[in-house]
């Protein structure tokens, strides 16, 4: 069973030489680790700065069923040559029994090998015998020496079996009759080596029983110590005072139970300007794009002046980062320039191609700041960033989706390691997934990032849900995530309309004081015994609500923004309430009634208040949209009207 905890330790071979072994905690989901251990290798290798030397091999070790079967397998294998993902090239050792469970290859892949896959990058396949150890020690030599040599991933398909069932309750005759009857008669590789070894007068029959002995001797000491450290009533105390079944955790993951460090979310105007003044220090001879010269001075009077807008709030916030001696690194689907053409990070010269980054040069002494546009992934891209964060506690990582409802794709990443990994093994990351969402008329897709989907695994404080309205609200949002301990991972609902919204831009204050506010009470003056309800709002919607109330000239409704979903800050949106005694409340959303945060907050938020809550949203829907532009509308306008009206 290749399930397990994650560890770290130190080898010693037979001649004394140390090597640091490193084992990643596995679930049960076969191959999911893949693009996990990826991302750890390479947080390894940054950290060591050794660039093309590529000082630590990853090795995974793959069922046949497996490695023909899933397809993150492929994904894996497609970033492995990527600038943003390379490790140097790894192992891949596939124990290829012949079986999947009670799944014969006939039924388990088209391909002839089940090593085939890894063609598709020109990979070696040594194809080896399991019954012929000196064979494979010896393929395993060639293996690592390629590795060492051309940097790229190599492929053993040992091909062996299975002498006994998939587990306790499988008899393999039941479904292999014909090929367990010819393993049954196969004397096992052990003794096929031993004989051969003694036949060729390398060692003699008391020396071979004499290493058996020796070896089971072993077997039974560690059996014996780990099953009275299991059953004993005194708790052994590893190192690792978190330590899961007494395994020491990784060094990574040890580091990181310090305290909150406490560092302000709001950076200096000076540092706000230097980012902007950043984007109008054009490289000698570099020619901008006839299209972005006005933005590079946009951005450059917007970190003096205000009106900074999400691309820029999020810039600054990257920025900050790196002159405080913070990594970030952030992958993702044209995430250099951005889905949305809001981000901008990298900038290309209109006459060569090169490329400039305006963070590249803030400071003297400044981070590393890594914008990678990803392979079209999201299964092995997400895995890999979160085991890159797992693994560089000091940095902030993120991933972004091109559209939120493409993170589906990912969602065994977000099963087994994101949402429950702490739980599970003690392992944290503070990995931030950006997640674009808003109806927008857009349809089905595009438009739901499945709120609902992250609301529903939140348990045990084992992550933050957030939904900003503003641009300084993003920017204090990361910058929290940067320093916050214990790490938690941070999943951010990102807008679409709001990268250009007037209204959602932020002066210069907002980035200079304050810090994120999980609820923005209302910033009207109303007469607060006049209010007759309160809509509690999260996201875009805000804005919406807000001009139809300009509009309508309403002064008995005030609108809360909850900022936070997840932990649900019980106590200020109780606080905000409290202003409006009189006031009922309502939760608006414009996602169906069975998606967005209501069918979490509906559940959760009723116990901590003293008034009934009730809801106004588009009604229940299978499809996360209308899927046409005229129907949006005009549901949007129902729900705009239902918002208000008084009965
Ligand atoms: C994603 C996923 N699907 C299904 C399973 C259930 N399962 C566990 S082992 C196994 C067969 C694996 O066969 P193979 O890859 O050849 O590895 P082997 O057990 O033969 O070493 C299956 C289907 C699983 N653990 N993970
Ligand atoms: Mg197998």
């Amino acid at each position: 069973m290749k399930y397990h905890l994650g560890t770290e330790g130190t080898f010693t071979s037979d001649t004394g030489k140390e090597t640091k072994v490193y084992l990643a905690a596995n679930p049960s989901h076969l191959e999911a680790v893949d693009p996990v251990l990826e991302g750890i290798v390479r947080a390894k290798q940054d950290r060591l700065d050794q660039g093309e030397s590529f000082p630590v091999l990853p090795i995974v070790v793959h069922g046949d069923a497996a490695f023909a079967g899933q397809g993150v397998v492929a994904e894996t294998l497609n970033l492995s040559q990527l600038r943003g993902y390379r490790t140097g090239g790894t192992i891949h050792i596939v124990v290829n029994n012949q079986v999947g469970f009670t799944t014969a290859p006939s039924s388990s892949r088209s391909s002839t090998y089940s090593t085939d896959v890894a063609k598709m990058i020109q990979a070696p396949v040594f194809h080896v015998n399991g019954d012929d150890p000196e064979a494979v020690v010896r393929i395993g030599q060639l293996a690592y020496e390629f590795r060492q040599r051309f940097h790229k991933d190599v492929v053993i398909d040992m091909v062996c079996y299975r002498r006994r069932g998939h587990n306790e309750g499988d008899d393999p005759s039941m479904t292999q009759p014909l090929m367990y009857n010819l393993i049954e008669a196969k004397r096992s590789v052990r003794k096929l080596y031993t004989e051969s070894l003694i036949g060729r007068g390398d060692i003699t029959e008391e020396e071979a029983e004499q290493l058996l002995r020796d070896y089971q001797e072993r077997l039974e000491r560690v059996f014996a110590e780990t099953h009275a450290a299991q059953t004993s009533p005194i708790p052994i105390v590893t190192a690792d005072s978190a330590a899961v079944s007494d395994i020491e955790r990784p060094i990574a993951q040890q580091s990181d139970s310090g305290a909150n460090a406490p560092v302000a979310t709001a950076i200096s105007a000076d540092t706000l300007a230097r980012i902007g003044k950043a984007h109008i220090e054009i490289p000698e001879g570099f020619t901008v794009h006839a299209k972005l010269k006005q933005l590079l001075e946009k951005r450059e009077q917007m970190s003096r002046e205000g009106g900074i807008d999400w691309g820029f709030g999020e810039i600054a916030a990257f920025g900050s980062l790196i002159m405080e001696g913070v990594p970030v690194r952030l992958a993702g689907q044209d995430s250099r320039r951005g889905t949305f053409v809001q981000r901008h990070a990298v900038f290309h010269d209109r006459a060569n191609g090169q490329e400039w980054l305006p963070l590249g040069n803030l400071s003297d002494n400044q981070a590393k700041l890594w914008i990678y546009d990803s392979l079209l992934s999201e299964y092995a891209a997400m895995g890999f960033e979160y085991g890159y964060s797992v693994e560089r506690p000091d940095a902030l990582v993120l991933w972004e989706a091109q559209f939120g409802d493409f993170v589906n794709g990912a969602q065994t990443i977000i099963d087994e390691f994101i949402s429950s990994a702490e739980q599970k093994w003690g392992q944290r990351s503070s990995l931030v997934l950006m997640l674009p969402h808003g109806y927008e008329g857009q349809g089905p897709d595009h438009s739901s990032a499945r709120i609902e989907r992250f609301l529903q695994l939140c348990a045990e404080e084992n992550m933050i849900v957030a939904n900003p309205t503003t641009a300084a609200s993003h920017f204090h949002l990361l910058r929290r995530q940067a320093y916050s301990r214990p790490r938690k991972p941070l999943i951010i609902f990102t807008p679409k309309q709001l990268l250009r919204l007037k209204a959602a831009a932020s002066s210069v204050e907002d980035f200079t004081s304050g810090t994120f506010r999980p609820v923005i009470g209302e910033h009207e003056q109303l007469d607060a015994n006049g209010v007759e309800r309160v809509l509690l709002v999260s996201g875009r919607l805000y804005y919406d609500l807000l001009s139809t109330r300009q509009k309508t000239g309403d002064k008995t409704t005030a609108i809360v923004r909850v900022e936070q979903l997840y932990p649900l800050p019980h106590a200020e949106i109780a606080a905000e309430l409290a202003k409006y005694p009189n006031a009922e409340v309502v939760w608006a959303q414009d996602e169906p009634a069975n998606q967005g945060p209501w069918p979490f907050i509906g559940l959760n938020l009723p116990d901590a208040l003293d008034r009934r809550i009730r809801l106004v949203s588009r009604p229940a829907s299978a499809s996360t949209a209308a899927g046409s532009m005229k129907r949006h509308a005009a549901e949007q306008d129902v729900l705009l009207k239902q918002a208000f009206a008084r009965k």
